[in-house]
């Protein structure tokens, strides 16, 4: 049983940082990103958030669906996951580094430096019916019924 356990990865654990392929030259640096190559989704939405107050949090919800990579291309932010169960905080602030988001993680995003600037990469459309934005519902939903 504790075998198994220890088999079946939390979808916080699966929440990862990523080093994305980068070439380096004396003219400066290229980092490019291709769906299902590195990273475990396509991509079919590319959106970025800018002009963000220091005092500021985003996010604050949940995807039933949606997965993501997170990329601080300008300056820095932390991001605070939580699957319902645990919590984990990571810090971006290198172009060539991502956040992957599995799905059902609830996240928020604050900390921004100054011109900070996330670019997301997202496996879905829009879809405001693929959000939870209350957190009880979220849990409620993460919580298998006994
Ligand atoms: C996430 C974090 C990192 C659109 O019309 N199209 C879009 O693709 C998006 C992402 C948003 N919107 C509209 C919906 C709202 O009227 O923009 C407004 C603000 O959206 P939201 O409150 O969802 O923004 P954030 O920064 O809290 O969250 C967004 C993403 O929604 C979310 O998936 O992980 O960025």
């Amino acid at each position: 049983m504790r075998r198994l356990a220890e088999k079946v990865e939390s979808r916080i654990d699966r929440c990862r940082l990523m080093e994305l392929p980068r070439v380096a030259s004396r003219q400066g640096s290229i980092t490019s990103v291709e769906g299902n190559v590195e990273i475990p989704f396509p991509i079919r939405r590319v959106y970025y958030l800018f002009d963000i107050p220091g005092e500021a949090a985003r996010g604050g919800h949940a995807h039933k669906k949606l997965e993501q990579l997170l990329v601080a291309v300008m300056g820095s932010f932390d991001i605070l996951v939580d699957d319902g169960k645990r919590q984990k905080r990571f810090h971006l602030d290198r172009a060539y580094k991502g956040l992957y988001i599995p799905t059902m993680v609830w996240r928020t995003l604050d900390n921004f430096s100054s011109g900070g600037i996330c670019l997301v990469l997202a496996s879905e459309l829009y879809d405001e019916g693929d959000y939870y934005r209350d957190y009880r519902r979220f849990l409620q939903a993460s919580t298998p019924a006994r």
